[in-house]
């Protein structure tokens, strides 16, 4: 029996939706098309000098913005302003949100939420970078300008949240509420096919992911946190396995696949953390409790938080629930 590929499932899956008339199929297939465009550049990045290497500029958070940010944050609200569903976007690449003014149509029912290439630093030394999206509908009246009130929403109120990995395969990985299905891209047939049908953590992970050269600058607890998970302990499976790559959706998806736990702290260079709560942490805590894992700041649960601002970072810690249970046991004391 031939395998699904995205769009038919998409299409299968709408009636989830029972008042979809078919407008959140269009969004995802745009973000489809978005994620086949981008994926082609990265692949050719090598090549393409015309594209590796940095603009020479700055984007909103201060990042050296190399030309693939750029040319992937275009795409992709090129590919959601194209179908008239969306009437507001927030990217880690602009300042501000895009409304009506940069041409996105006020009839639109969906706000979108986005980093469209992160951890791109990681381009020129061909290590995995990842696309991250959120999905709301929209708190303002459809016909009315979008507001800064429509993308602060709590992640609880999110209907969609993916990611796609540009790896040695390119996948795309997302949920809608109802379990989290992952898509292996066939460059030679231009689709996503359904390969990892509804994805969850295996239920004990073995590994922890952290930048430890920032250990100093945590708090006690997570330092104990630390020492904690290179004891020898057979029957607990520690010590664990390190594992960092320092790109946050490749970080991610190694674990979702094979059981860890990814920690990016509070530290005293980044005492909120580094990580943004709308378009990175929000979008990975849905799927993570889809998926059966958590998510939390330390303290609370990520989708719980009240957002204050498009860019705001948090302290995030996300993964298989036992060992995100078994961290909290340190840190947030
Ligand atoms: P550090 C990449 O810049 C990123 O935003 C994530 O993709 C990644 O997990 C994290 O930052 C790495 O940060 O401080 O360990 O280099």
């Amino acid at each position: 029996m031939r395998v699904t590929t995205l769009s038919e499932f998409i299409v299968e899956r709408q009636h989830d939706f029972p008042f979809a008339s078919g407008d959140l199929t269009r969004l995802l297939s745009s973000i489809q098309l978005a994620a086949k465009i981008v994926n082609r550049e990265i692949n050719r990045a090598g090549l393409a000098t015309h594209i590796l290497g940095g603009l020479g500029q700055e984007n909103v958070q201060g990042e050296q913005q190399m030309k693939l940010d750029v040319y992937a944050n275009d795409q992709f609200i090129h590919a959601l302003r194209s179908q008239q569903e969306v009437c507001g976007i927030g990217s880690e690449e602009n300042e501000g949100f895009l409304g009506q003014k940069e041409g996105l149509p006020a009839s639109g029912k969906y706000i979108v939420l986005m980093d469209p290439l992160d951890g791109s630093s990681n381009i020129d030394v061909n290590v995995s970078i990842g696309t991250i999206f959120s999905i709301y509908h929209r708190v303002s009246p459809v016909g009315t300008p979008v507001t800064l009130e429509d993308f602060l929403q709590p992640g609880s109120r999110q209907i969609a949240a993916g990611y796609v990995v540009y790896g040695s395969s390119t996948m795309l990985i997302y949920t809608t509420g109802k379990g989290v299905n992952g898509f292996t891209f066939d460059p030679a047939i231009g689709s996503f096919f359904l390969s990892h049908p509804n994805l969850r953590f295996p239920t004990q992970g073995k590994i922890y992911s952290i930048n430890e050269g920032n250990a100093m600058q945590c708090e006690p607890g997570l330092l104990a946190y630390l020492n904690h998970v290179k004891q020898e302990d057979a029957a607990q499976g520690r010590p664990y396995a390190a594992r960092y790559i320092g790109s946050l959706v490749a970080d991610f998806h190694r674990n979702l696949l094979k059981g860890g736990i990814y920690l990016y702290p509070a530290t005293t260079k980044a005492p909120k953390g580094k990580l943004r709560l709308l378009y990175e942490a929000n979008p990975l805590a849905f799927i993570a409790e889809q998926a059966g894992g958590l998510c939390t700041n330390g303290r609370e649960r990520i989708m719980d938080l009240t957002p204050t601002a498009l860019h705001q970072r948090v302290p995030l810690f996300v993964g298989e629930k036992n060992m995100v249970e078994e961290c909290q046991q340190f840190v947030g004391k």
